[in-house]
Protein backbone atom coordinates (compact mmCIF):
# COMPACT_ATOMS: atom_id res chain seq x y z
CA UNK A 1 0.00 0.00 0.00
CA UNK A 2 1.72 3.41 -1.22
CA UNK A 3 1.67 6.14 1.33
CA UNK A 4 -0.63 8.89 0.34
CA UNK A 5 0.86 12.26 -0.68
CA UNK A 6 -1.03 15.41 -1.14
CA UNK A 7 1.15 17.69 -3.38
CA UNK A 8 0.46 21.48 -2.85
CA UNK A 9 1.55 23.98 -5.51
CA UNK A 10 3.54 23.22 -8.73
CA UNK A 11 6.87 21.64 -7.99
CA UNK A 12 9.33 20.47 -11.01
CA UNK A 13 8.17 18.01 -13.56
CA UNK A 14 10.96 15.36 -12.40
CA UNK A 15 10.07 15.43 -8.73
CA UNK A 16 6.70 15.17 -9.75
CA UNK A 17 7.27 12.41 -11.69
CA UNK A 18 9.25 10.82 -8.93
CA UNK A 19 6.43 11.07 -6.30
CA UNK A 20 4.11 9.44 -8.30
CA UNK A 21 6.29 6.43 -8.87
CA UNK A 22 6.94 6.05 -4.96
CA UNK A 23 4.02 7.52 -3.42
CA UNK A 24 -0.19 7.67 -4.04
CA UNK A 25 0.32 11.25 -4.81
CA UNK A 26 -2.49 13.77 -5.68
CA UNK A 27 -2.22 17.43 -7.11
CA UNK A 28 -4.64 19.48 -4.71
CA UNK A 29 -4.43 21.85 -7.95
CA UNK A 30 -6.06 19.20 -10.41
CA UNK A 31 -8.87 19.24 -8.05
CA UNK A 32 -11.70 21.67 -9.64
CA UNK A 33 -12.62 22.59 -5.69
CA UNK A 34 -9.50 22.03 -3.65
CA UNK A 35 -11.91 22.85 -0.90
CA UNK A 36 -14.66 20.01 -1.11
CA UNK A 37 -11.73 17.89 -2.16
CA UNK A 38 -9.33 18.53 1.37
CA UNK A 39 -13.33 17.79 3.38
CA UNK A 40 -13.72 14.46 1.35
CA UNK A 41 -10.42 13.01 1.35
CA UNK A 42 -7.98 15.39 3.61
CA UNK A 43 -7.79 12.28 6.38
CA UNK A 44 -6.72 9.85 3.82
CA UNK A 45 -3.18 11.78 3.48
CA UNK A 46 0.26 11.52 5.54
CA UNK A 47 2.36 13.03 3.64
CA UNK A 48 2.42 16.91 2.38
CA UNK A 49 4.92 17.54 -0.51
CA UNK A 50 4.79 21.81 -1.14
CA UNK A 51 5.84 24.41 -2.89
CA UNK A 52 7.34 26.43 0.69
CA UNK A 53 3.79 26.86 1.63
CA UNK A 54 1.74 24.91 4.33
CA UNK A 55 -0.23 27.49 6.69
CA UNK A 56 -2.56 26.09 10.21
CA UNK A 57 -5.74 25.35 7.76
CA UNK A 58 -3.65 23.48 5.09
CA UNK A 59 -2.05 21.15 7.87
CA UNK A 60 -5.31 21.16 9.68
CA UNK A 61 -7.58 19.93 6.81
CA UNK A 62 -4.97 16.69 7.10
CA UNK A 63 -5.60 15.14 9.90
CA UNK A 64 -3.75 11.98 9.21
CA UNK A 65 -0.18 14.01 7.89
CA UNK A 66 2.70 12.61 9.25
CA UNK A 67 5.40 14.66 7.89
CA UNK A 68 5.62 17.65 5.82
CA UNK A 69 8.72 17.95 2.91
CA UNK A 70 9.11 21.28 1.55
CA UNK A 71 10.82 22.89 -1.66
CA UNK A 72 13.40 25.37 -0.84
CA UNK A 73 15.16 26.23 2.70
CA UNK A 74 13.17 29.25 3.85
CA UNK A 75 10.00 28.08 5.59
CA UNK A 76 8.43 31.63 6.55
CA UNK A 77 4.98 30.74 4.69
CA UNK A 78 5.03 27.15 6.34
CA UNK A 79 3.26 27.40 10.04
CA UNK A 80 5.72 26.52 12.37
CA UNK A 81 3.96 25.94 14.79
CA UNK A 82 0.84 24.38 13.99
CA UNK A 83 3.25 21.45 12.17
CA UNK A 84 5.25 21.54 15.70
CA UNK A 85 1.76 20.74 17.57
CA UNK A 86 1.03 18.10 15.84
CA UNK A 87 4.77 16.36 15.88
CA UNK A 88 5.28 16.92 12.08
CA UNK A 89 8.52 17.55 11.04
CA UNK A 90 9.43 20.06 8.46
CA UNK A 91 11.90 18.99 6.11
CA UNK A 92 13.57 21.34 3.95
CA UNK A 93 16.23 21.77 1.41
CA UNK A 94 18.86 23.58 2.85
CA UNK A 95 23.11 23.79 1.78
CA UNK A 96 22.55 22.21 -1.86
CA UNK A 97 21.47 25.66 -2.64
CA UNK A 98 24.12 27.55 -0.75
CA UNK A 99 26.49 28.20 -3.85
CA UNK A 100 23.90 28.95 -6.12
CA UNK A 101 22.65 31.61 -4.22
CA UNK A 102 26.14 32.87 -3.00
CA UNK A 103 26.94 33.45 -6.45
CA UNK A 104 24.25 35.18 -7.53
CA UNK A 105 24.36 37.29 -4.68
CA UNK A 106 28.30 38.49 -5.82
CA UNK A 107 26.84 38.66 -9.08
CA UNK A 108 24.01 41.58 -8.12
CA UNK A 109 26.87 43.26 -6.34
CA UNK A 110 29.00 43.59 -8.99
CA UNK A 111 26.12 44.45 -11.48
CA UNK A 112 24.69 47.17 -9.10
CA UNK A 113 28.14 48.65 -8.44
CA UNK A 114 29.84 48.59 -11.81
CA UNK A 115 26.57 49.21 -13.28
CA UNK A 116 26.60 46.10 -15.80
CA UNK A 117 23.55 46.68 -16.76
CA UNK A 118 22.94 50.05 -17.24
CA UNK A 119 26.14 49.71 -19.59
CA UNK A 120 24.34 47.17 -21.06
CA UNK A 121 21.58 49.44 -21.60
CA UNK A 122 23.37 51.85 -23.04
CA UNK A 123 25.06 50.22 -25.27
CA UNK A 124 22.07 49.14 -26.76
CA UNK A 125 20.47 51.70 -26.77
CA UNK A 126 22.79 53.17 -28.58
CA UNK A 127 23.94 55.91 -26.61
CA UNK A 128 27.56 55.32 -26.71
CA UNK A 129 29.00 57.12 -29.57
CA UNK A 130 27.47 60.13 -27.83
CA UNK A 131 29.86 59.81 -24.85
CA UNK A 132 31.74 56.95 -23.00
CA UNK A 133 29.27 55.29 -20.19
CA UNK A 134 29.89 56.89 -16.70
CA UNK A 135 32.14 56.33 -14.34
CA UNK A 136 31.17 53.26 -11.72
CA UNK A 137 31.86 51.82 -8.03
CA UNK A 138 34.77 49.36 -7.67
CA UNK A 139 34.11 46.57 -5.36
CA UNK A 140 37.55 44.34 -4.55
CA UNK A 141 39.12 45.82 -1.59
CA UNK A 142 35.88 47.51 -0.43
CA UNK A 143 33.72 46.81 3.04
CA UNK A 144 30.92 44.25 3.00
CA UNK A 145 28.63 43.89 5.58
CA UNK A 146 26.42 40.38 5.59
CA UNK A 147 22.95 40.35 7.41
CA UNK A 148 22.87 36.94 8.55
CA UNK A 149 25.96 34.98 8.41
CA UNK A 150 24.53 31.55 8.23
CA UNK A 151 24.77 28.73 5.65
CA UNK A 152 24.23 31.17 2.53
CA UNK A 153 26.36 34.32 4.40
CA UNK A 154 29.36 31.93 4.81
CA UNK A 155 29.20 30.85 0.94
CA UNK A 156 29.20 34.76 0.16
CA UNK A 157 31.70 35.67 2.73
CA UNK A 158 33.72 33.38 0.92
CA UNK A 159 33.67 34.79 -2.25
CA UNK A 160 33.74 37.98 -0.96
CA UNK A 161 37.19 37.09 0.58
CA UNK A 162 38.53 36.49 -2.87
CA UNK A 163 37.81 40.16 -3.77
CA UNK A 164 39.87 41.25 -1.30
CA UNK A 165 37.07 42.94 0.69
CA UNK A 166 36.85 43.55 4.56
CA UNK A 167 33.94 41.61 6.19
CA UNK A 168 31.78 42.12 9.28
CA UNK A 169 28.40 40.73 10.04
CA UNK A 170 25.39 41.03 12.12
CA UNK A 171 23.45 38.32 13.56
CA UNK A 172 21.45 38.22 16.82
CA UNK A 173 24.23 36.11 18.25
CA UNK A 174 28.24 36.11 17.08
CA UNK A 175 29.07 32.99 15.45
CA UNK A 176 32.07 30.89 17.43
CA UNK A 177 34.13 29.98 14.61
CA UNK A 178 34.74 32.61 12.62
CA UNK A 179 37.49 35.18 12.29
CA UNK A 180 35.06 37.49 11.09
CA UNK A 181 34.26 40.47 13.31
CA UNK A 182 30.46 40.61 14.60
CA UNK A 183 28.76 44.13 14.71
CA UNK A 184 26.31 43.95 17.11
CA UNK A 185 24.10 46.76 15.77
CA UNK A 186 22.39 46.79 12.42
CA UNK A 187 22.41 50.58 12.14
CA UNK A 188 26.47 50.66 12.60
CA UNK A 189 27.26 47.68 10.09
CA UNK A 190 25.08 49.38 7.25
CA UNK A 191 27.33 52.65 8.57
CA UNK A 192 30.36 51.23 8.48
CA UNK A 193 29.86 49.10 4.68
CA UNK A 194 29.98 49.80 1.25
CA UNK A 195 27.70 46.70 0.46
CA UNK A 196 25.40 45.28 2.74
CA UNK A 197 24.06 41.68 1.82
CA UNK A 198 21.33 40.23 3.34
CA UNK A 199 20.63 36.83 3.95
CA UNK A 200 18.31 36.18 6.35
CA UNK A 201 15.45 34.48 6.95
CA UNK A 202 11.96 35.78 6.01
CA UNK A 203 8.83 35.85 8.70
CA UNK A 204 7.37 37.83 11.63
CA UNK A 205 10.88 38.22 13.40
CA UNK A 206 12.64 40.22 10.57
CA UNK A 207 10.07 41.74 8.76
CA UNK A 208 11.60 45.13 8.02
CA UNK A 209 14.47 44.54 9.49
CA UNK A 210 16.32 47.02 6.81
CA UNK A 211 14.32 50.17 7.84
CA UNK A 212 14.15 53.87 7.12
CA UNK A 213 17.50 54.16 9.50
CA UNK A 214 19.30 51.34 8.25
CA UNK A 215 19.62 52.54 5.00
CA UNK A 216 20.03 56.11 5.89
CA UNK A 217 23.03 54.59 7.46
CA UNK A 218 24.58 52.87 4.68
CA UNK A 219 24.22 55.91 2.90
CA UNK A 220 24.30 57.61 -0.80
CA UNK A 221 27.30 55.47 -1.58
CA UNK A 222 26.24 52.33 0.01
CA UNK A 223 24.58 49.42 -1.76
CA UNK A 224 21.70 47.21 -0.53
CA UNK A 225 22.09 43.45 -1.92
CA UNK A 226 18.75 41.44 -0.65
CA UNK A 227 18.74 37.82 -1.77
CA UNK A 228 16.75 37.19 1.81
CA UNK A 229 12.75 37.49 1.67
CA UNK A 230 10.88 40.90 0.01
CA UNK A 231 9.90 41.38 3.68
CA UNK A 232 13.02 41.73 5.04
CA UNK A 233 12.82 45.42 3.46
CA UNK A 234 10.92 48.21 3.93
CA UNK A 235 10.51 48.53 0.30
CA UNK A 236 8.61 51.69 0.40
CA UNK A 237 11.59 53.39 2.26
CA UNK A 238 13.99 51.73 -0.13
CA UNK A 239 11.90 53.47 -3.21
CA UNK A 240 12.47 56.87 -0.80
CA UNK A 241 15.59 56.79 -0.36
CA UNK A 242 16.95 55.52 -3.86
CA UNK A 243 14.35 58.12 -5.08
CA UNK A 244 15.88 60.95 -2.64
CA UNK A 245 19.49 59.77 -3.90
CA UNK A 246 19.96 59.03 0.03
CA UNK A 247 20.98 55.40 -0.87
CA UNK A 248 23.55 54.78 -3.42
CA UNK A 249 22.05 51.52 -5.36
CA UNK A 250 19.98 48.27 -4.97
CA UNK A 251 19.93 45.29 -5.98
CA UNK A 252 16.97 42.64 -5.47
CA UNK A 253 16.35 39.27 -5.86
CA UNK A 254 13.19 39.09 -3.74
CA UNK A 255 10.09 42.00 -3.07
CA UNK A 256 7.27 42.40 -0.70
CA UNK A 257 4.53 41.55 -2.87
CA UNK A 258 6.14 39.15 -5.53
CA UNK A 259 5.60 39.14 -8.55
CA UNK A 260 4.79 42.98 -8.30
CA UNK A 261 7.41 44.93 -8.41
CA UNK A 262 7.07 48.53 -7.81
CA UNK A 263 7.03 50.44 -10.83
CA UNK A 264 9.42 53.26 -9.31
CA UNK A 265 12.18 50.60 -8.80
CA UNK A 266 11.25 49.43 -12.25
CA UNK A 267 12.32 52.98 -13.67
CA UNK A 268 15.51 53.50 -11.33
CA UNK A 269 18.91 53.01 -13.47
CA UNK A 270 20.99 51.87 -9.99
CA UNK A 271 18.91 48.92 -8.89
CA UNK A 272 19.07 45.87 -10.28
CA UNK A 273 15.72 43.53 -10.39
CA UNK A 274 16.09 39.51 -10.51
CA UNK A 275 12.56 37.52 -10.46
CA UNK A 276 13.79 35.74 -7.16
CA UNK A 277 16.49 33.59 -8.72
CA UNK A 278 18.58 32.54 -6.08
CA UNK A 279 18.53 29.03 -6.58
CA UNK A 280 17.03 28.60 -9.91
CA UNK A 281 19.54 26.81 -11.94
CA UNK A 282 19.29 23.46 -13.58
CA UNK A 283 22.08 21.63 -11.27
CA UNK A 284 20.75 23.33 -7.66
CA UNK A 285 16.83 22.87 -8.38
CA UNK A 286 17.81 19.26 -9.24
CA UNK A 287 19.19 18.55 -6.15
CA UNK A 288 16.19 20.67 -4.09
CA UNK A 289 13.75 18.30 -6.32
CA UNK A 290 15.78 15.00 -4.82
CA UNK A 291 15.93 16.70 -1.40
CA UNK A 292 12.03 17.09 -1.06
CA UNK A 293 11.78 13.49 -2.26
CA UNK A 294 14.54 12.08 0.33
CA UNK A 295 12.97 13.52 2.95
CA UNK A 296 9.86 12.25 2.37
CA UNK A 297 11.25 8.60 1.73
CA UNK A 298 13.42 9.00 5.02
CA UNK A 299 10.20 9.81 7.17
CA UNK A 300 8.91 6.66 6.00
CA UNK A 301 11.38 4.71 6.67
CA UNK A 302 13.13 5.84 9.75
CA UNK A 303 10.61 8.43 11.23
CA UNK A 304 12.85 11.30 10.30
CA UNK A 305 13.24 13.60 7.53
CA UNK A 306 16.53 14.54 6.28
CA UNK A 307 17.25 18.20 6.92
CA UNK A 308 14.38 19.35 9.28
CA UNK A 309 13.46 23.43 9.33
CA UNK A 310 13.15 25.02 13.03
CA UNK A 311 11.45 28.03 13.80
P1 LIG B 1 20.62 29.98 7.95
O1 LIG B 1 21.79 29.11 7.75
O2 LIG B 1 19.64 29.67 9.00
O3 LIG B 1 21.18 31.47 8.21
C1 LIG B 1 20.35 32.51 8.62
C2 LIG B 1 21.19 33.50 9.39
O4 LIG B 1 20.41 34.63 9.71
C3 LIG B 1 21.72 32.92 10.70
O5 LIG B 1 23.11 33.16 10.77
C4 LIG B 1 21.00 33.70 11.78
O6 LIG B 1 21.87 33.91 12.89
C5 LIG B 1 20.68 35.00 11.07
N1 LIG B 1 19.48 35.65 11.59
C6 LIG B 1 18.28 35.10 11.80
N2 LIG B 1 17.43 36.02 12.29
C7 LIG B 1 18.14 37.18 12.37
C8 LIG B 1 17.83 38.49 12.81
N3 LIG B 1 16.61 38.80 13.25
N4 LIG B 1 18.79 39.43 12.75
C9 LIG B 1 20.03 39.12 12.29
N5 LIG B 1 20.39 37.88 11.86
C10 LIG B 1 19.44 36.94 11.92
O7 LIG B 1 19.79 30.13 6.60
P2 LIG B 1 20.31 30.04 5.09
O8 LIG B 1 20.31 28.61 4.65
O9 LIG B 1 21.55 30.84 4.98
O10 LIG B 1 19.10 30.79 4.32
C11 LIG B 1 18.76 32.09 4.75
C12 LIG B 1 17.52 32.59 4.02
O11 LIG B 1 17.83 32.91 2.67
C13 LIG B 1 16.39 31.59 3.88
O12 LIG B 1 15.62 31.48 5.05
C14 LIG B 1 15.59 32.18 2.73
O13 LIG B 1 14.62 33.08 3.21
C15 LIG B 1 16.64 32.92 1.92
N6 LIG B 1 16.91 32.28 0.63
C16 LIG B 1 16.63 32.96 -0.50
C17 LIG B 1 16.86 32.35 -1.72
C18 LIG B 1 16.57 33.09 -3.01
O14 LIG B 1 16.24 32.43 -4.02
N7 LIG B 1 16.70 34.41 -3.04
C19 LIG B 1 17.34 31.04 -1.79
C20 LIG B 1 17.63 30.37 -0.59
C21 LIG B 1 17.42 31.02 0.63
P3 LIG B 1 21.21 34.15 14.36
O15 LIG B 1 20.20 33.06 14.57
O16 LIG B 1 22.40 34.07 15.28
O17 LIG B 1 20.61 35.54 14.35
C1 LIG C 1 12.85 29.10 -3.59
C2 LIG C 1 14.17 30.16 -1.89
O1 LIG C 1 12.62 27.95 -2.83
O2 LIG C 1 15.02 28.18 -0.95
C3 LIG C 1 14.47 29.26 -0.73
O3 LIG C 1 14.14 29.70 0.41
O4 LIG C 1 13.82 31.29 -1.72
C4 LIG C 1 14.24 29.61 -3.26
O5 LIG C 1 15.20 28.58 -3.38
C5 LIG C 1 12.75 28.76 -5.05
O6 LIG C 1 12.88 29.99 -5.72
C6 LIG C 1 11.39 28.10 -5.37
O7 LIG C 1 10.35 28.99 -5.10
Amino acid sequence: MKHKVLQFGRLTPSLEQQLGAAFDCRRLADEVDPKAFLAAHGREFTGLATMGFADAALIESLPSLRVISSFGVGVDQIDLQAAARRGIPVGNTPDVLNDCVADLTIGLMIDVARGVGAAERYLRAGSWPRAPFPLQRRISGKRLGIVGLGRIGHAVARRAIAFDMDIRYHNRRPVSDTSMAHEPSLVELARWCDFLVVIVPGGAATRHLIDEAVLHALGPEGFLVNVARGSVVDEAALVRALREQRLGGAALDVFEREPQVPAELIAMDNVVLVPHIGSATVETRAAMAQRVFDNLSAFYETGKVISQATA
